[in-house]
Formats: C-alpha cells, structure tokens, sequence
C-alpha cells in the first residue's frame, strides 16, 4: 500500500486570500474592510468549493465512463457536522485558509465557528453515513451519497426551569447553503397516490399527484486521493403549473391539495429513532428519495438513452440500504423495470436482487419497521401490488424448497389478518443479494434471533461489517494535540489514511517520555474543553477531576438512569458519611443526549438528570468530589470537543440491545478508557485493546436471556443492595424534585416493577467496578499506558477499514482507475 501523507494544495496563502476577497467584492458585493465573519465565511466556502470543482468534474466523468462500479448508499439521514475544516483538510487547503484568513484581518477559528453544521440525523446511523461518504472518496472509490434536503434538521435542544428537554426548530439554512450546489437540470419527478389500471396485458400506474425532486449536491472531497464524490440531497418542490394529465380529472380538488403541500415532504427530519409510529409523511420521505434517487442513477449512467440495457445495472451501481429506511427501493426498481423498460419479472427480479444489500442496525423488535399494507396501497398501489407478487413467490418459493409451514408462515414479507402488515426487514433480505449486521455480536444474534428463518435458508446472505469511524474528523481534526504526538511517535502522518500504522505506538507504552507526553495532550484537552465549555454554557469543569462522560440518543436500553443512579449512590455516601473524603476520586460526570419529543421515559430521565446536576452542584459538601454536568444540545461539535477530553467512556447497554455503537471507537481512538457491558462492538474492542485495558462488568447476553425466562424481578435487587435502595428512594422521596414525591414516579415504578432493561440487576456490579476504576486512575502512569494502548489497538474502527470490507464482501468493487 502506498502510503499517504497530508496532501498539500498548490494554491499558496496570498492566492488564498486574494480569492477570497475577490469573491467579496465581485459576487457578495461586499468590501472586505466592511465585512463580518459571517461574509467572510461565505466567501471561503465559495473559494474551497472552486479549488475542487475540476477534480469533482474528473471523478464524475471516470465514473460514467469507467467500467467500476460505483457505490449508491441510500440512508435517509447524514449527520455531517461542519463542512470547512473537514474540506480543508482533505483539499489540503489548511494552512494557506489559516494565513490568507489572517491576512485579510480576520480569526481562522471564528471563520470556522460561523457554519451552523447540518444536523440531518438522529444519532449513530447518520453519522456513520456521513464517515462512509468520506471514506469511500478517500479511498477513491466512485461513490453517490443520497439522501434528503431537510430544511430542518434534528431539534435543537434546550432545558426549561425544571430541567426538561425544549426542542426548538434547527433552522440551519437561515444563513443559505454555500455548500449545496442546486442543480434544477437534474431534477426528476415523483409521483404518488391514485390507482393502477389494467391496459391490454398491462398495469398501469395513475398516480394522482407529483413533487419535483431537486437535487442540492454536496462535495466529498476525499483525503489525499484527488476524488471528491457526491452527496446528493433531494428537496421536494411543487410543479408551478401542475401538469393536468397527471391528475385524477374526477377529483380536482383532491388532487390540489397534495400538490400544494408537496413541499412539506422534504421539511423537516423525524426526530424519532427507534419507536416507529407509521406516518404517511415518513413513507412519502422514503419513497420520494428512494425514487429520484434511482431514476438519477439510471439516468447518470444510461445518459440520454431511450432503451438502456439495464441488464447490466448491477455491473454500474449497488445501492446499499442503510436500515429498512429506503427499503421500498427494491419494489420500485422493480416496477421501473417492468412498467417503464418493459422488462418481465424474472429479468427484472434478477437485476434488482443483484443490485440491492441491506445493513440492518437494531436488534430491537420495535424498531424494526413495519408499514401497513393499506397506507402503501393508498399511497403506492403499483408497488403494493408489486410487494403482494414478491411475497407470493417468494413463499411459493419456499413451499418448493421444502420449508416447514408454520416457518413460511412466520417468514411472509405481508403479514396474513385483518390489517396485514409489510416487513421492511424482510423485503429487504428476500430483494437484496446481502443483509449484514453493524458488529460481530450484532450479526450473529441477527442470524440467530432477529432473522434467524431467513439465516436457515438463505446461510450464504448474511455477513457482517463492523461499523467504523473516520479518523479524519474524530482524530485528526478533532484532536490535533494527539494527532501531533502519534505522527511524532511513528515518525509519519500516514496513519490519517492508514489506521492500522497506530499499532505502531504500542511499544511507546512503556517509553516513560512517551507516556509523559500523552498526559499532558490529554491535560490540555481537558482545559480546553472547559475553556469551550465555560464559553458555550457558562459552566467550567475542573480538569482536576476525571471527566466521565456518557453521550448518546437517551434510550432505556442505553441506560442513562445506570449512570444517574450511580450518581446519587456516591452523592449519598458522601453526604451520609460512608465514604471518606481523602479517599473519594474526584469526578465530573458529563452526559450528552437528546430524547425523541414524544418518548416520555426518556423525557423525564433527562429531568431527573439535569436536577440530579442541580442538587449536587449547589451542594458544598461536594464541592470538589463530585460534579455533574449535562450540557444542552448534544451535536457533532460538542462530540469533538469533549471525546479529546474525556478520561472514562461509558457503554452501559444491556448486553444485547446496542447494536454496535460507534462514540465507542471515537472514545478509544481518543485515548479514553471505556467501562462497559459485552454489548456491540464494545466486545471487539476489548478483544482488541486488552482486558486488562477495559473495564468490563454486567450481565452477559445468555444470562439476560435466563433472567427473561425465569422472570425478572427488580425489586430482589433493590431490597439486596443498600447503595441501590437509598438512591432509588431519594429519587421517590422527591430529593430532586423539591419535595415533590410524584415527579419521578413514572421511573421509579418502572425501576421496580418492570425494569426491562435490568438495571437494577447490573448496579452493584456497575457500582463495584467503579472502585475499580478509581484505582486504576490514582496510578497516573499506569492509566496512560492503558490509554495508549487503547490508541495503538483501535486502527481496526476506521471507517476505511469497514468500507473495505463491504467492498470486498459486498459490493465486489474498488478504487476508479484499477479496472
Ligand atoms: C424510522 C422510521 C420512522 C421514523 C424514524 C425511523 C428511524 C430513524 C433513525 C429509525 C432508526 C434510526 C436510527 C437508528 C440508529 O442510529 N441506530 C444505531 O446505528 C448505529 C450505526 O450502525 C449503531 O452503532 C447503533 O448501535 C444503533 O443504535
């Protein structure tokens, strides 16, 4: 492998500037002595977007009329996080931005500061999109991210007197989007609702009404390989003058209506991330991207050509389904093909099998997606028909090869009853050539439980790939202190493109200077993040204290309330007197979540902790020991600030729930140690940093499974364990809550009763391990070293790894230009 360092762009500083002031005064109107921050940001952007346009244009024009494969990853979100320091870095334009910047009067770090980063995500699926995009340009291979143009992406959050989450719009186009490049010539057009005729031997599709599909494409430039890729985002327009064939004639009014709402499709993204209620506007966002978005690929790579040989489509492109979100691709491949191409089914079903694969990200069966047949039917008649035929073969398919009844019954893609139901995840593995899971543990219980028939008959379709991150963004821009040190260890930054080169540090483990160096990167990142942190919300934590920090989509199988009960467990003995001052390691407890508006467990747990922080902080007796700290508005910005600063990691899924994670791999790139269940990719992760390298405590997966079995009762745990009883009963005597016995109620009848997620079975292992850790970290030295070691075994969590391994299992393609 060649290795590659920092590219380096030719452009020099003064070129830089002088661009940039160009682009001031000649399109922005603006003179750069009466600019602000915010033009000058503009004017960048414009100025990084230029530099990589020829080599966009290349990429483009090899991928056409090259013979790779490109890649086509469908994910109805992408969690970008902000876009200029990323492109600079992997246009090579960072330090003549930094001084061309400066030269013309302003501060770099400001200029950066003025982009509101685009939040087109939930949480760990949409940012593994986002690090797959950059992956897959970095590693040359031709690629088209596509998605949708939210105008508004996840809320923003903030916390009310009482310490409840508020969600706000995230409005983050109000200052217009430099970095989308709207392209009305490529707009393609979507069509819903009406009904399917019979017209000689065929079925035809009347819809009733339509939206325009415009696409905003973003650049992808990836690092050091001269490609920038595409990420192409559709936003949906109504047709000024609707086109009055398209139109049930009957229904006049009907028909208006939708279209003048055809805006609102591409509105706003579902805050929800695992509790599924089927809205139609969710199946409109899914299909309207899905749709244009095969259309554009066949039009991209058939250009101008009547009657394509589709045949060959999955030579040019597989789509990658990311989760079941744009699952009802398969049917409307499938209804291209032999509506508008005129191919018959078998042919069509050959191509499209061949083109589609599928990564599915839960394991819980609530989140897995269902559709009911009469919404599809209303809003997609063809392609229910279409999904009704796919189900009917396929089961008569099954009868063929010998497969039990009660089996097939349990396989069927529409459910059989009343309300008969579509299975997403099962269209997906039956329409697709590969279903993979996100972990190891992840695809073997997918195989054994989740979609274990479908593992009996179809063996050779499962796989799995380990979720990645980038190292790009988490290492190298997010943590240049570490960065500096690691390249200085291994004599070469070659390992920004080659993660696998960070083992090389290992032996630097017991190289006393080394060591001595990593503490003091990881000092200064705790201060920094507290001088960021006291800017951003007026709160400092003290770098004196260890940063223990649990960020994630607040979930009860995540385990939030684990942490926030271990919390008021060492309040209580500080304040009791059972624990001893002199003995107490110091902490600040940091947590990051978002709950999803309606998810009202997950609502009053945020209440509890911001009140738990609350209590605590006005506390004198604490003063020092124990702090807690929950900032609002957990995004990608906070993510880099804070996971170079922080000392512990906490994973603390039950054992079986959290699919892979991936702040996990961010955490110990990042030299922090992780405390954790085996649960995800946390199990690859000790696999790889060592045992003695992570704290490890909890219920492992067959005993959870027992406990279900035998039935569970929480409150045995709360009656054995002392720490455990005094904190839920300070939570119920209304400790947090000024007095109040009902605010928590909810919760704690849950902690007691139901608790599914068993953590009242995992506390006294969760608090025993702590001790544990408070002496592992009293020995400063020996922590580093565990931390380094965390570094120097991690490289295997790149995300161009995880590509690798989907292009060399699934996708069965590589790089433009080695064919
Ligand atoms: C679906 C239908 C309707 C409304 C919302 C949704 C929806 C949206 C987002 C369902 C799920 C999500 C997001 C899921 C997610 O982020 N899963 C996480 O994916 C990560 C990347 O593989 C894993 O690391 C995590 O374990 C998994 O929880």
């Amino acid at each position: 492998m060649v290795k590659k360092t920092a590219p380096r762009s030719q452009m020099t500083s003064e070129e830089f500037a002088r661009a940039v002031r160009e682009r001031l005064e000649h399109m922005q109107g603006v003179a750069p002595s009466s600019a602000c921050v915010d033009d000058v940001y503009q004017a960048v952007v414009a100025v990084v977007r230029d530099h990589l346009m020829d080599s966009w244009l290349a990429t483009k024009d090899m991928m056409v009329h090259g013979s790779t494969k490109a890649v086509g990853y469908l994910s109805a979100e992408y969690l970008l996080g902000s876009q200029l320091p990323n492109s600079l870095l992997n246009a090579g334009l960072t330090d003549q931005f930094e001084q061309g910047v400066r030269s013309l009067g302003f501060d770099p770090e400001q200029v950066i500061e003025a982009e509101h980063e685009p939040g087109l995500g939930n949480g760990g699926l949409g940012r593994l999109a986002a690090c797959y995009i950059d992956s897959l340009a970095s590693l040359g291979v031709p690629a088209f991210g596509y998605g949708i143009h939210y105008q508004y992406g996840i809320f923003e959050q903030s916390f009310d007197g009482q310490g409840r989450q508020v969600e706000h719009p995230d409005y983050w186009l109000a200052g217009g989007d430099p970095w989308g490049h709207e392209d009305l010539n490529r707009s393609r057009r979507v069509s819903f609702g009406g009904r399917v005729v019979q017209e000689g031997g065929r079925r035809v599709w009347e819809p009733a009404w339509c939206v325009k599909a415009v696409p905003v494409d973003y650049l992808v430039p990836g690092y050091a390989s001269g490609r920038v890729n595409t990420l192409r985002l559709w936003e949906a327009r109504s047709y000024d003058e609707f086109d009055l064939e398209t139109f049930n004639r009957s229904d006049y009014l009907g028909a208006v209506k939708p279209q003048v709402e055809a805006e609102t499709i591409s509105k706003v993204l579902y805050p929800e991330d695992s509790t599924l209620e089927g809205k139609t506007l969710r199946l409109e966002q899914q299909y309207f991207f899905v749709a244009a978005s095969i259309a554009d690929a066949i039009a991209t790579f058939y250009p101008g050509q009547d009657h394509p040989d589709l045949a060959t489509l999955p030579d040019r492109i597989c789509f990658q389904l990311n989760d079941t979100h744009p699952v009802i691709g398969i049917p409307e491949l499938m209804r291209v093909l032999i509506d508008d191409y005129g191919y018959d089914w078998d042919a069509a079903w050959s191509i499209t099998t061949r083109t589609f694969n599928y990564t599915c990200h839960t394991l819980l069966p609530e989140a897995l997606e269902e559709w009911s047949a009469e919404l599809i039917g209303s809003l997609l008649p063809r392609h229910l028909e279409i999904i009704r035929e796919i189900d009917r073969r396929f089961v008569s398919d099954l009868a063929s090869r010998g497969t039990g009844t009660d089996q097939v019954d349990r396989m069927r893609i529409v459910t059989a009853g009343p309300d008969p139901k579509v299975r997403m995840a099962y269209l997906a593995t039956v329409g697709g050539s590969y279903v993979n899971g996100v972990a190891e543990l992840h695809s073997r219980l997918l195989k054994e439980v989740t979609l274990k028939d479908f593992s009996q008959v179809f063996p050779d379709k499962f796989m799995n790939v380990t979720n990645g991150v980038t190292p790009r963004r988490f290492v190298r821009l997010a943590n240049p202190g570490l960065s500096d040190l690691i390249t200085e260890g291994l004599g070469t930054d070659a390992w920004v493109a080659d993660l696998d080169l960070l083992k090389g540090l290992e032996p630097l483990a017991d190289d006393p200077a080394f060591v001595d160096r990593f503490i003091q990167v990881k000092r200064q990142n705790k201060e920094d993040f507290a001088a960021y942190s006291r800017r951003r919300y007026g709160f400092e934590p003290d770098p004196d204290t260890m940063f223990d920090s649990i960020v994630k989509r607040l979930h009860e199988y995540k385990r939030q309330s684990l942490k926030i009960l271990a919390v008021i467990a060492q309040y209580a003995a500080i304040k009791d007197g059972t624990a001893d001052p002199a003995g107490i390691l110091p902490r600040t407890v940091i947590f990051g979540a978002k709950a999803a508006p309606g998810y009202a467990m997950a609502k009053l747990t945020i209440r509890l902790i911001n009140n738990v922080a609350r209590v605590i902080d006005s506390d004198p007796e604490t003063r020092g020991l124990l702090s807690v700290f929950y900032p609002r508005n957990y995004n990608i910005e906070l993510a880099e600030h804070l996971i170079p600063a922080t000392d512990l990691d906490e994973q603390i899924s039950q054992a079986g729930k959290e699919a892979s994670g991936t702040s996990n791999m961010k955490f110990a790139l990042n030299g922090a140690l992780t405390v954790g269940t085996l649960d995800g990719a946390n199990v690859e992760i000790r696999e790889r940093v060592g045992a003695g390298n992570f704290f490890l405590f909890g219920l492992e997966v067959p005993e959870v499974t027992r406990l279900y079995e035998e039935g569970y009762d929480p409150r045995s745990y709360y009656e054995a364990d002392r720490r455990l009883k005094t904190a839920v009963d300070m939570v119920a005597s209304g400790v947090f809550s000024d007095g109040d016995r009902d605010a928590y109620k909810p919760l704690v009848q849950d902690w007691l009763n139901k608790d599914y997620f068993m953590t009242m079975a995992d506390f006294s292992a969760y608090m025993d391990i702590q001790s544990t850790i408070e002496n592992a970290y009293r020995d400063k030295e020996g922590w580093a070293r565990k931390a380094i070691l965390n570094v120097a075994n991690s490289g295997y969590f790149s995300s161009d790894r995880a590509v690798e391994d989907y292009l060399r299992q699934i996708w069965h393609t590589g790089p433009l230009g080695q064919e």
